[in-house]
């Protein structure tokens, strides 16, 4: 049904609009916010290429997009629901073979399917800065519309393995280079599919179906991938699926989709599918906050007080970021060496191409500045306090940042464990202040949880939001307790895993079945390269609150008296020299005096136990974080672990892991250890009501 639309454009519905301009019928795309391929936009397309072929006088038609770009895929919120024809595959196909030559305009990312249905017209013209890929990967699935067959065909077999296997996408110029675009063009997306409609038909732009196309063979690269996959994703489903895709494409192009068909729907079909599109929705989901509609704080200068690993490392996210730092130490030695760690990080960047040298100097010689007064932050807009976890000291200094900053600084700490809400009340300003909790190293680690205290300001909290935007980090709303969002959950879970090493699992052997389960490191080796003292602390300063009731193991406690604090100091659970790392005898006998003095027997453990204790235990840690309103959904939660602790993203997080397990039987594993330690094993009252009302944590996050 024909709808209102602009003078001289003919709405084919909501989302495709169509415009006769002489010989040239223009089609328009327009389902904000990324002109996704709903199914209005695949029948609305369909549609238009009907109908433009048949009217009379056009002789070429030419597709664009408007908003920020052409289609970036097809709608991932429609998976998993009945299709609806036509299917993307299906119109990319009809696309192909239209009678009327096609020719697409590319702008912004134009991505899977929108790439496909890019490379199913017969000439495409990107416009300059834009981006193509095909990310099919990192949402557990393969490009499902003809992709795996149609790139090779004009990219060769070794570029589409490395796009279609990576998922990540590439620059015009290189696109144009490895023969998937024609032609890079300056201007608005309607002129360019007008003048380039106008050479399509002059014989100015090739003129080609895909398909017909043949890729050339090369076994050597199909080889080579699949030796790469099996070493760096063994535990992964879809990258291996997507070479098979890709070597299909000696088949015709019609045979070859069947073969891309059967291996896309395994892939749908696989619970990796679900966890990696679940991961893609919650790191945008955490955004939405009960003060998102507040107005930000204006930051143009930040102040960071600690000259440390973290301090500095904050320091240079910022600096990366564009906005100018005013360093604070205690005094010279702390500044010299915070502003050459900061230096050694540039230097970093600029070995990974994220920064050119000039850029480095830029920022070293420009937007790096040092006192060793906190009087010289007076005027800064965000000063992050990161010094040593001490109370007290943090009182002094907030103290002091209350009287010299300017009214209005958002005054934020980088405390992992500390009261927010007890350091904001040693000033006069309660509501400028927040907790900005970054991740070792900050200048890396995409994590920041924003630690909303009693008083801070919505104005404040949006603030940290619009921080993490500009530094391309994922935000997480928390609020205040204990470690907040991810230090207490893995707090608790840490126990499990000491339990398990107490009665008689070794570190390695439980460190090797979390890796196993996908984590990127066990937690004896975080632990480790975290630094044990760090643990010893905190385990001090509970020891006056600890229950009576509680199992404590204090194994990595005697490691620190020994002085091994982990990889700094070339040993803890793991020695750790010039021939890598491997467990540490030593550690493996003070685990065995401590069982001795407990009177533990030590008894075996399978992997699926070990994974089985620690999933449960970090489950219901979570639970309770949820239940107290520390974390505002399940996806705030699971956000936070596959952005800082290394959470296999193919398993969602812990509260997708949840659901996947199911209530009932966690409730069941729950109660089954309790039967050995009835004060750790505890079933959250929520999890308990989720499991009898059949429920789930997905439920939750839908209603938001
Ligand atoms: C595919 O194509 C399969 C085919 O091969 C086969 C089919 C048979 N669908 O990221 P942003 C939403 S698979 C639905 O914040 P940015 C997103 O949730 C697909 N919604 O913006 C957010 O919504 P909200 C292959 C989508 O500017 C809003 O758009 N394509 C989709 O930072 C803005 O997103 C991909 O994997 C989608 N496809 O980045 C591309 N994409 O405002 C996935 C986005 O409600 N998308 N949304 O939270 C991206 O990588 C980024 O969104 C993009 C823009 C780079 C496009």
């Amino acid at each position: 049904m024909p709808t209102e639309t602009p003078a001289g454009e003919t709405g084919i519905n909501d989302v495709v609009s169509i415009e006769i301009n002489g010989s040239v019928g223009l089609i328009a795309l327009d389902n904000p916010p990324v002109n996704a391929a709903s199914h209005a936009i695949r029948s609305g397309l369909w549609q238009a290429v009907e109908t433009l072929q048949q009217t009379d006088g056009v002789e070429v038609i030419a597709l664009y997009a408007k908003g920020r770009t052409f289609i970036a895929g097809a709608d991932i919120r429609e998976f998993g629901k009945p299709p609806l024809d036509p299917w993307l595959p299906e119109l990319c196909n009809f696309i192909e073979s239209a009678s009327t030559p096609i020719v697409c305009v590319l702008h912004g990312t134009t991505l899977g399917g929108g790439l496909e249905v890019a490379m199913s017209c017969h000439a495409r013209v990107a416009l300059t800065g834009s981006k193509v890929g095909l990310p099919e990967v990192t949402l557990g699935i393969l490009p499902g519309a003809g992709g795996t067959q149609r790139a090779p065909r004009l990219a060769g077999i070794a570029t589409a393995l490395d796009m279609i296997t990576s998922g990540k996408p590439m620059g015009a110029d290189e696109a144009l280079a490895n023969g998937l675009i024609d032609r890079i063009a300056e201007g608005d997306p309607r002129d360019v599919a007008l003048s380039s409609a106008k050479d399509l038909l002059a014989g100015d732009l090739p003129n080609r179906k895909t398909g017909d196309l043949t890729a050339e063979p090369d076994p050597a690269a199909i080889e080579a991938m699949r030796t790469k996959l099996a070493k760096s994703q063994p535990l992964l489903f879809s990258p291996h699926k997507c070479v098979d895709a890709v070597e299909a494409c000696h088949l015709p192009v019609r045979d070859g989709m069947k073969e891309e068909r059967r291996l896309y729907e395994e892939c749908m079909a696989s619970p990796q599918r679900a966890g990696l599109i679940h991961a893609f929705f919650s790191e945008r989901a955490v955004t939405k906050i009960p003060e998102a509609t507040a107005t930000a704080r204006e930051i143009n200068s930040v102040g960071v007080i600690g000259g440390g690993t973290m301090g500095s490392g904050i320091a240079t996210a910022i600096l990366l970021a564009g906005l100018p730092v005013t360093l604070t130490e205690r005094d010279q030695d702390g500044l010299d060496r915070g502003v050459a760690t900061i230096t050694r990080n540039l230097d970093g960047a600029v070995k990974r191409g994220k920064l050119s040298e000039a850029g480095r100097d830029d920022i070293l010689a420009a937007k790096l500045g040092t006192s060793t007064d906190l009087g010289a932050l007076s005027d800064a807009d965000l000063v992050i306090e990161a010094v040593f976890e001490d109370m007290g000291v943090k009182r002094d200094i907030f103290q002091t940042l209350d009287k010299v900053c300017k009214a209005g600084t958002v005054l934020a700490s980088n405390t992992s464990y500390l009261d927010i809400n007890e350091i904001a009340a040693t000033t006069s300003r309660p509501q400028d202040v927040i907790g900005l909790h970054f991740f070792s190293p900050a200048h890396v680690m995409r994590l920041l949880e924003v630690v909303v205290a009693d008083k801070t300001g919505a104005d404040v909290v949006a603030t940290g939001f619009a921080l993490a935007r500009k530094l391309k980090k994922i935000a997480v709303r928390s609020g205040v307790c204990d470690g907040f969002i991810g230090n207490r959950i893995m707090t608790f879970y840490k126990k499990a895993a000491d339990y398990m090493m107490m009665d008689g699992a070794s570190p390695e052997q439980i460190d090797t079945a979390m890796r196993d389960f996908g984590f990127a490191m066990g937690p004896y080796q975080v632990a480790d390269l975290a630094g044990l003292d760090i643990s010893w602390a905190a385990n001090k300063r509970r020891a006056a609150t600890r229950p009576a009731e509680e199992r404590y193991i204090p194994i990595a406690d005697r490691l620190c008296e020994n002085g091994w604090f982990g990889r700094k100091t070339g040993q803890g659970f793991y020695i750790y020299d010039d021939q890598g790392s491997r467990p540490n005898p030593e550690a493996l006998a003070i685990i065995d005096a401590e069982r001795e003095k407990a009177g533990v027997t030590p008894r075996s453990f399978t992997e699926d136990e070990i994974v089985s204790r620690f999933m449960t235990a970090m489950i219901s840690e979570a639970v309770r974080v949820l239940e107290e309103g520390i974390a505002l959904r399940p996806i705030d939660i699971d956000a936070v672990f596959l952005n800082g602790y290394g959470f296999p993203r193919f398993r969602g997080g812990p509260l997708h892991t949840a659901d996947v397990i199911g209530a009932g039987e966690l409730v069941r594993r729950i109660e089954e250890y309790a039967k050995e330690d009835a004060y750790y094993w505890k079933v959250p009252a929520l999890l308990r009501q989720i499991a009898e009302t059949g429920g789930t944590f997905a439920e939750m996050n839908a209603k938001g």
